[in-house]
Formats: structure tokens, C-alpha cells, sequence
């Protein structure tokens, strides 16, 4: 252990909530979004007192509503992988984060969530009792629980002594793969305590690192690569493997050396989609031909009502996440599964696999590019085709509009993918040649993209953040507080909102389960929502630049203005109306 301590001073002691910032300093949080209470005056207060010392601290990023805050450290960790903290409100700010832990627990992205809980003292017993009504009523017998199912880990902090062990073991833990969000409790008590510099020791990463995935068991590569190699029609389906560049790298590597041809399901674009063996987003027509199939760091492959794997084919699952453990039911088939850093178990492949391949195999592989290439042509003229239509006024077609945007996009700008039952335009349009630039949500709470585009950009402010979502998803998003934020700290994202005047999806839904049911009948599906809403009103508000377009003619100059606006350095907003639901 190390009892080194944090440092060596003339001042006495200082109070908890001293050492929490400090702590997350050391633990390498660069930023707090934060949303805050009357639980927080020993923090705030300390912040004060840090910054008049000259003292370290993360960077506070006030959101007016938590799920700004949870999304902006979803945004932020998924370009530099770091998990950031999260500050909110006892009970009330943790519920406002659910759907935000949701997504970034699908999303398998690491957060530090914070939050106070009522003061335990009622009578002035300590710093920090009970001082006002909602002390009285924020304190539920199990705080934790509205956000547990998308923890890896939870704590009341019980004493400052342990503050920094604490924040330590939250980060290895959320830092750990699968990574995922930690939730750390603190009462006003504790974080007005006081200890001596002396008793509070450091736990330093070089002494208290966070593990991460390794390559798979030489002899269960070794069996794989035998099937590869007389596989006739091998597939591989990835959702998040490009997360990481060398992943990326071996299914590029490796789909090209062995024919497979690669499909994305969900999440983020893994490899350039102008790689050769890129066919596609959806594998649902590929799975039952497949007699050899790789599952890579994938939620949902194919949906099973929809494709259903060859008795007699062979599945290997290689993922960081093997069993899904935080799914009660995940039942793609697994033949073989190997647990671990995938981009490092598909090198391994890839080497085991030249070492082993024959003639025969390298003619068959030759035969499967061919193959791939006529798929990938065809996928590429069937995208084109459906741009060429623009639609009528009041219904531009979102092919057509997200078309257009590809064009005015550099290859390392980052889309936020909220387009629902628009989302394929999105992805078939836009050119996407560098992984991980086209992200959508691990998980289902909708809402996302716009706190998710603003911790994007502030992780990288040189790199144009695009927030694209439907109307629904607009308001779920909480926009007001997205463009306050915009406003606030300067960071100038792009949103396209695709209105189709309501859920699509839902109605979608209805017709999928009642095809002729009395929904359709009666033509009311509940999706509609206000039609007569001008989005612009609300990025306005803020400062942002907005406009509207309904006139497919118009689309090609909005969109060049709003891009230029956006690169200029101010939010900029621009209100699509899309083919009606
Ligand atoms: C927080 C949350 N509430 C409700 C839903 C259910 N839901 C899924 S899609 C959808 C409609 C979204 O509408 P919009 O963003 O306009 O996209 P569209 O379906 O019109 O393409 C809804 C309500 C959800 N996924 N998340
Ligand atoms: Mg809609």
C-alpha cells in the first residue's frame, strides 16, 4: 500500500469534500458535469476554496438538466475513453439520470455518477444537518436502486478517511472492460468533515490500474482458424468493436485476407464503409446462408423473428462481453466463445490463419471478394437510387437531405445518430471513412444526442459534432438545456431535426404487430404530435443560428449555411420537414 500522503502542509486539515476534488483530480476526472442541490454546499464551497488556494480541480460544467450532464460524459468518453464524473442531485437528480445510465451502460462507456443523499442529522448535531423541507423528503430507503441496473458498482461514502481509496476503486472499476457506470453516494456530514492532509492517503493508477481485455487461448484461435479455413460463406457481424482503432484495423485486415464479408449492427461504424468488405447493415438476409459466422463485440446481431442461423452452421463469439450478463435473455448461438480484447484475439486469428493458409483457400477467398464486391455495388447503386428522389414540399426525403449533408462533411466529423426510423438514411448516405464517426446509443433511451454531441465536442473542439434526431428524439433531448449549455461553454454543435410530425416508430410498431388491426382501421396510431412547431424558436433562445426548410430545392444552401455557421463557431440548428409519418 501506498502511504504516501497528498501532500505536505502548514494548514492542518481540511474537509472531505476538499479531498473528493482533489481525489478526482488525481484519478484524471478533467470534467464534472454537474447539476446541483443543497447537497452540494460542502463541494461547492470547497471548489471556491481550492481555486482561492491555486489547487487542481476538474472543470465544472453546469447542465441545466442531468441528462445533459450524463450524455455529455457519455459523449466525452467516447472520444477519448475516459470516464468523466457526473454531480447531481440526491434522488431526484439520480432519477434524471436513468436514461442516461441506461445508454451508457448499453453503450458499455465508463461514468463516475455522483450524488448526495439527505442529511442524516436532524438536530444540528453536525456541519451540514438538516436545514430546510426537502431534507425531510429526499431520502428514500434505497437511493441506489433508481439507476442499479446499469451499475457495476455502488457506495455510500461512510467516512472521508476513505475518500480517495473510494474514488479509486470507482474509477478502476468503471475504467475496467466491459466498461460501464459507477454510482458514489455522500452525505453533507461527510463531506464537512474534517482530516488532517496526513491521514489521507493516495492510491495512485500506476499502483491501482484498471484491467482491460486480453487475446483469446491459442487453442481455441487455433480451432476457429480451422474452420475458416474451409468455410464456404463465413460472415462477421460487429456492433462496437471500432471503438478501439486496432479492432478496427484486424476486421479490416482480417475480412479482406480470409473474403468475409462484414456487417454493422447498431452502435458505431467499425470500419471505413468504403473498406472492401463492408456490405451492410443489416445481416438478416446473410445469417441463414452462413456456414461460419463471427459475432464481434455485438448486442443483437440479427433479429431472430426476422433470420434464423443454419442448424449446421459454426458461430464463434468474440466480444469483451461474452455472456451479456446484463441481459436476462441473450440467445445467438455461440459455438465457440472467446472473451476478451477482440482486436487482439482477430490478430491472432489473422496470424494463426496465414500460417495455415493452402492454395485451395486463398482461390476460395479470391472467388468471395468477387462475390462481396457485386453486394457491395449493388448496396452502394440502391443508396444512390434512393437519394435521387427529394421529395415533395413539406416531405423532403431524408435520403436525399442526408445526402447532401455528406458532402459538406470531412471524413473525422462526428455524427450523433438519433434518427430512429430515419436512421438507415443517416447511415446508407453518409459517407463514413474513419471508424467510430457515426454513433448511435448501445441503449434505447432516446434523448441522447444532443448532450452526447456537446461531450464530444469538448473533448474535441477541432471536430464538427452533428447531432441528428427526429422530432421525438428532439424533445426527449431536452433541448433548451443542450443549447444552454452550447451557449454557456462555447461549444458550437450542429443539429438536424428530421420532422415528421411525431413517432413513426410507434406507428411503425402497431402496423408490425396488427398489420390489419383496428389501428389502421382507424388510421390513429397516438404518434402525432403538435405539427405547427417551429424547433428553430428554441435554438434561437440560446443565440444559435436556426432555420427551417421544407422545399427540397432549398436543402443544398440551408445545409451549406448552417455548416458554415456551425464551423464559424456558433450552435446552429436546422428544422427539416421530412416525409410525414
Ligand atoms: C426515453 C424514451 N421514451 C420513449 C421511447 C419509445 N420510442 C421509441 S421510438 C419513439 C419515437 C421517436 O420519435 P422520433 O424521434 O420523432 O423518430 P421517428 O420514430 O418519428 O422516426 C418512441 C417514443 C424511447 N425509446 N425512449
Ligand atoms: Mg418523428
Amino acid at each position: 500500500m501506498d502511504t504516501s500522503v497528498a501532500r505536505k502542509t502548514n494548514v492542518p486539515d481540511f474537509a472531505t469534500a476538499y479531498y473528493l476534488l482533489e481525489g478526482l483530480n488525481e484519478i484524471g476526472i478533467d470534467y464534472l458535469f454537474c447539476n446541483f442541490g443543497t447537497d452540494h454546499a460542502p463541494i461547492i464551497d470547497e471548489m471556491a476554496h481550492r481555486r482561492k488556494r491555486g489547487e487542481a480541480m476538474p472543470d465544472v460544467v453546469r447542465c441545466p438538466h442531468e441528462n445533459t450532464a450524463a450524455h455529455m460524459a457519455a459523449g466525452y468518453a467516447l472520444v477519448t475513453g475516459r470516464g468523466q464524473g457526473v454531480l447531481v442531485h440526491v434522488d431526484v437528480g439520480t432519477a434524471n439520470t436513468a436514461n442516461g445510465m441506461h445508454n451508457i451502460f448499453r453503450s458499455r462507456l465508463p461514468v463516475l455518477l455522483m450524488a448526495g443523499k439527505a442529511p442524516y442529522t436532524v438536530n444540528d448535531e453536525l456541519v451540514g444537518s438538516r436545514d430546510t423541507y426537502v431534507h425531510f423528503v429526499q431520502e428514500p430507503f434505497d437511493q441506489a436502486s433508481l439507476v442499479r441496473p446499469y451499475l457495476k458498482w455502488e457506495w455510500t461514502l461512510p467516512s472521508g478517511v476513505v475518500v480517495k481509496e473510494a474514488l479509486r476503486r470507482a474509477y478502476s472499476i468503471m475504467q475496467s472492460e466491459p466498461r460501464g457506470p459507477v454510482y458514489l453516494m455522500m452525505q453533507r456530514e461527510t463531506l464537512t468533515q474534517h482530516w488532517n492532509a496526513d491521514e489521507i492517503r493516495r492510491y495512485p493508477a500506476d499502483r491501482f490500474a484498471a484491467t482491460s481485455g486480453g487475446g483469446g487461448d491459442p487453442k481455441l484461435v487455433a480451432a476457429l482458424a480451422e474452420k475458416l479455413l474451409t468455410a464456404e460463406n463465413p460472415i462477421l457481424i460487429t456492433g462496437y468493436a471500432g471503438r478501439h482503432a486496432h479492432a478496427s484495423r484486424a476486421i479490416d485486415a482480417l475480412s479482406q485476407f480470409a473474403g468475409i464479408a462484414v456487417y454493422e449492427s447498431n452502435m458505431t461504424n467499425n470500419i471505413s464503409h468504403e473498406s472492401p468488405c463492408f456490405v451492410g447493415f443489416s445481416a438478416d438476409r446473410a445469417v441463414p446462408e452462413a456456414d461460419v459466422g463471427l459475432l464481434v463485440d455485438v448486442d443483437v446481431p440479427w433479429f431472430p423473428s426476422d433470420a434464423q442461423a443454419n442448424e449446421k452452421s459454426f458461430w464463434a463469439h468474440i466480444d469483451i462481453d461474452t455472456l451479456k450478463p446484463g441481459s436476462p435473455m441473450w440467445t445467438f448461438p455461440g459455438s465457440l466463445r472467446m472473451q476478451g480484447d477482440s482486436g487482439r484475439i482477430l490478430e491472432q486469428l489473422l496470424e494463426e490463419l496465414k500460417a495455415k493458409a493452402t492454395p485451395r483457400f486463398k482461390e476460395a477467398v479470391a472467388a468471395r471478394l468477387t462475390r462481396i464486391k457485386a453486394m457491395r455495388d449493388e448496396r452502394i447503386a440502391r443508396a444512390a437510387k434512393l437519394a435521387t428522389d427529394q421529395g415533395k414540399s413539406g416531405a423532403i426525403n431524408p435520403h436525399y437531405l442526408m445526402a447532401e449533408l455528406g458532402k459538406l462533411l470531412d471524413d473525422e466529423d462526428m455524427l450523433f445518430n438519433e434518427g430512429v426510423t430515419n436512421a438507415n438514411a443517416v447511415l446508407m448516405q453518409i459517407p463514413r471513412r474513419v471508424p467510430n464517426t457515426t454513433v448511435r446509443a448501445g441503449g434505447g433511451g432516446l434523448g441522447w444526442s444532443g448532450g452526447t454531441a456537446l461531450g464530444a465536442k469538448l473533448a474535441a473542439p477541432d471536430r464538427l459534432a452533428v447531432q441528428i434526431c427526429g422530432d421525438g428524439g428532439f424533445y426527449f433531448g431536452n433541448p433548451t438545456s443542450v443549447f444552454a449549455v452550447a451557449q454557456q461553454y462555447k461549444l458550437p454543435i450542429l443539429t438536424i431535426v428530421m420532422d415528421n410530425t411525431g413517432w413513426n416508430a410507434v406507428k411503425q410498431s402497431t402496423l408490425r404487430v396488427f398489420p390489419e388491426g383496428e389501428a389502421k382501421t382507424a388510421n390513429e396510431f397516438e404518434s402525432q404530435l403538435a405539427p405547427k412547431v417551429h424547433f428553430t424558436k428554441v435554438a434561437e433562445a440560446f443565440g444559435a443560428y436556426a432555420e427551417e426548410v421544407g422545399d427540397p430545392a432549398d436543402v443544398p444552401a440551408a445545409l451549406a449555411r448552417c455548416v458554415k455557421e456551425v464551423r464559424g463557431g456558433r450552435a446552429t440548428l436546422l428544422h427539416v420537414r421530412v416525409t410525414k409519418l
